[in-house]
């Protein structure tokens, strides 16, 4: 079975990655991938990058289709620098985790922080 899924994304805690005087801190956007948990077939979506926040809310809204009746999806939240990219931590989800609407996970490593997930 084919579908659509709306998902906006927040995340909360994540530590400072720009510990360098002057660089503020985590510098974070997002990027998504589409897949089955084991293959990720699309990794093309990434949000807008939120300066020095470390529970940045990011307002980019990605418009998903997909196969089956169960897609995973696998989140990693990324430091930006000067167009460097530093991964700060991931998670994979499925799409029952949002029956409710809202899905909440931490990233691994431990200590990442966390992400949010918003179904609309
Ligand atoms: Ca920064
Ligand atoms: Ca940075």
């Amino acid at each position: 079975m084919a579908g659509q899924v709306r998902l906006r994304f927040s995340a909360r805690g994540l530590p400072d990655h720009d510990p360098a005087i002057g660089a503020g801190t985590t510098d974070a956007f997002l990027r998504l991938c589409v897949g089955d948990g084991l293959d990720w077939i699309d990794c093309g979506y990434e949000t807008e990058i939120i300066q020095d926040d470390e529970n940045p809310d990011w307002s980019t809204t990605f418009v998903l289709n997909y196969d089956g009746d169960n897609p995973a999806f696998q989140v990693t939240v990324i430091d930006d620098d000067s167009g460097a990219e530093h991964p700060v931590g991931s998670m994979i989800f499925w799409l029952h985790d949002l029956r409710a609407g809202v899905h909440q996970a931490d990233l691994f490593p431990q200590g990442s922080g966390l992400v949010i997930v918003q179904k609309f």
